[in-house]
C-alpha cells in the first residue's frame, strides 16, 4: 500500500501465501477506503507450506494440525470487503487475469489454488 501511495502511476502487485494473507487480510478494507488499485495474488495451498516443509524435513511425524489450514474462498473474502476478485484454475490464464485486474484501476484479488508437489526426501538428499 505504501508503494502504491508513493508511486500512484505504477502497477503494484502483492504476492502472498494464504497463511501470510490470513495474517493481514483486514487490509482489504484499507485498500478500499484509500482507493488503492493494488493487485493481490494469493497462492492458496491451505497450509503454512514452508513450515510444513521444514517440519516434514525435521520430523518423521508431521504436525499436520499445526501447519494445515481449512479451505477458504479468498474471492468471497475479497468481495465481502468490496474488492473484486478472480479465481484461476489454470496458470495459463494468469497473464490475462492480471491484465484485467490492472484495467479495473481498483483493488483486485486473484486467487490461485496451488499444490506444492516437491518430494521431501529428494530435497533433503
Ligand atoms: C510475520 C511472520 N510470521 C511468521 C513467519 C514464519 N513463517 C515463515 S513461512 C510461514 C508460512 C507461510 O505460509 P503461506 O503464507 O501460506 O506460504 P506457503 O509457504 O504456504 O506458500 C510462516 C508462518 C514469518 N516469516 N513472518
Ligand atoms: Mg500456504
Amino acid at each position: 500500500m505504501a508503494a502504491q501511495i508513493c508511486h500512484p502511476e505504477t502497477r503494484v502487485i502483492a504476492f502472498c501465501g494464504d497463511g501470510g494473507f490470513h495474517a493481514t487480510s483486514q487490509e482489504l478494507e484499507t485498500l478500499v477506503r484509500y482507493s488503492l488499485p493494488v493487485v493481490i495474488v494469493v497462492l492458496s495451498d491451505s497450509a503454512f507450506g514452508l513450515i510444513k516443509y521444514y517440519q516434514n524435513r525435521n520430523s518423521s511425524e508431521p504436525q499436520r494440525h499445526l501447519t494445515e489450514l481449512g479451505p477458504v474462498d479468498f474471492t468471497l473474502l475479497a468481495n465481502a470487503n468490496g474488492v473484486s476478485a478472480t479465481k484461476i484454475l489454470d496458470i495459463a490464464d494468469f497473464p490475462d487475469a492480471l491484465e484485467k485486474a490492472f484495467q479495473t484501476h481498483q483493488p483486485h484479488l486473484i486467487e490461485i489454488p496451488v499444490k506444492y508437489d516437491y518430494n521431501f526426501l529428494q530435497l533433503i538428499a
